[in-house]
């Protein structure tokens, strides 16, 4: 039976990125945080950076385990302090790729202030932030995100307090790189991961996620299966959406995508400018001149670009190809643009047509269906080519260009339950 389970865990696709020998893991049935960890896991292996120069660093509360279950360098190190730990790495060897994977409790209620300032550097990390809505670990206190109206152990009349969109807080602070997903839009969380883990600067990526036992029980919003659901029908997809216009209400919308994209000089980057300044072209960070440092920056970003080519022909060998080819941006541009239009859309009204009628448009439209059928194709095509740039909004620095397909459905006919049951 335990030779059974251990060959289980040596077979495991991602037993190279987990640690195996820690499982089974600690997080409850239907709790995102597991989804978002094997994302996490995929957009490590997709962006062909080395595994041994990431470190990841978790602050405490249930998404705080996620360094013990890793398999890289890692540090669960004290609540609210991940951001600090991680910038220290960071400075302390510039070479490491760092991120950081903690709780919204963690990050923005007792480590806020370290997040606000890390945002506002461009510090060079990346931040993955699992939003339960909740202090998972410490029994369902009310956080900073939580919604108006939900009810916490320390808000049993529903919460009084507002919440904060973290999007809207990181774009204030500075960040440039921000998005927004579910634990139910597990590829494109694997999308932003790996885009922020391949760029410089300040990253945040947040992750809307279920935790059933305490705040899906406590509000009686059924199971984990139930709130994807929820994501399902109540996600509007918006990429380059104004983070002003993303906040959440109880069981209201959710606005994911990614929002900011821009390119400022990262911390490091605004050092070395400093002290090129001050020392002159001799300046050295750790016995290496800046072009030095830019050539070997330029040589792993060849070895990174080879490695991914060669993933992608593999897993297109393996029949995966639609996952592993390199995604059309306009699908998701197209997407981006008229996401808003349909969810307002009210639906129209059909006029009626007495049934004699009916059943002559019918018959008609079934002889012209083929015609039909290619003219459409035809207006199709021509939309998408005309889609396929579209402007994304001045504030924007750079163009925002999504890669993953994303699945959202917008839905316009069902309104959001608001009320508990
Ligand atoms: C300095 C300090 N204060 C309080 C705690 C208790 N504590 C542990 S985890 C946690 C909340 C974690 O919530 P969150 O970051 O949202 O993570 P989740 O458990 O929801 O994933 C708290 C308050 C602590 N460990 N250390
Ligand atoms: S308590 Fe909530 S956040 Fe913690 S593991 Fe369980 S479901 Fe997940
Ligand atoms: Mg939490």
């Amino acid at each position: 039976m335990s030779t059974d389970i251990e060959k289980f865990k040596a077979g495991s696709p991602m037993a190279s990125t987990l640690r195996m020998d820690r499982m089974p893991h600690i997080w409850c049935p239907g709790c995102g945080i597991g989804s978002e960890v094997n994302s996490f896991a995929e957009a490590v292996k997709r962006s062909g950076i080395d595994p041994k120069k990431l470190v990841v660093v978790s602050g405490i509360g249930c998404t705080g385990r996620v360094a013990g279950y890793v398999n890289f360098d890692s540090i669960h190190t004290t609540h609210g302090r991940a951001i600090p730990v991680a910038t220290g790495v960071k400075l302390a060897n510039p070479e490491l790729t760092v991120v950081v994977f903690s709780g919204e409790g963690d990050l923005a209620g007792i480590g806020g202030n370290h997040l606000i300032h890390a945002a506002r550097r461009n510090m060079d990390l990346v931040v993955i932030c699992n939003n339960n809505f909740t202090y998972g670990m410490t029994g369902g206190q009310v956080t900073p995100t939580t919604p108006g109206s939900a009810i916490a152990s320390t808000t049993p009349y529903g919460n009084y307090e507002y919440p904060f969109s973290l999007p809207f807080l990181m774009d204030a602070s500075g960040a440039t790189y921000i998005a927004r997903w579910t634990s139910l839009h597990s590829r494109n969380v694997t999308q932003s991961i790996e885009e922020a883990l391949l760029r410089k600067g300040f990253s945040f990526i947040e992750i809307i996620s279920p935790c059933p036992t305490l705040y899906l029980r406590r509000n009686r919003l059924g199971d984990g299966v139930d709130q994807l659901q929820n994501y399902q029908d109540n996600s509007i997809l918006k990429h380059g959406c104004d983070t002003r216009e993303t906040g959440i209400d109880y069981q209201g919308k959710i606005v994911v995508g990614k929002f900011v994209e821009k390119n400022k000089p990262s911390y490091l980057e605004a050092v070395d400018k400093c002290c090129v300044k001050l020392v002159g072209d001799d300046y050295q960070l750790y016995g290496k001149t800046i072009p030095e440092r830019e050539a070997e920056e330029k040589a792993e970003k060849e070895r990174i670009a080879a490695r991914r080519a060669a993933m992608s022909a593999e897993t297109e060998g393996q029949g995966e190809a639609v996952s592993a080819k390199p995604r059309k941006a306009s699908t998701p541009k197209a997407a981006v643009k008229k996401a808003p239009a349909k969810v307002a859309a009210a639906p129209k009204k059909a006029k009626k047509v007495p049934a004699k009628a009916q059943a002559k448009s019918v018959k008609k439209a079934a002889t012209k269906a083929k015609p039909v059928k290619k003219a459409a194709t035809k207006v199709a095509a021509k939309a998408s080519a005309k889609k396929a740039t579209p402007k994304t909004p001045a504030k924007a620095a750079k163009k925002i260009v999504p890669k993953a397909t994303v699945k959202t459905k917008h839905v316009a006919k069902a309104a959001p339950k608001k009320t508990r049951k």
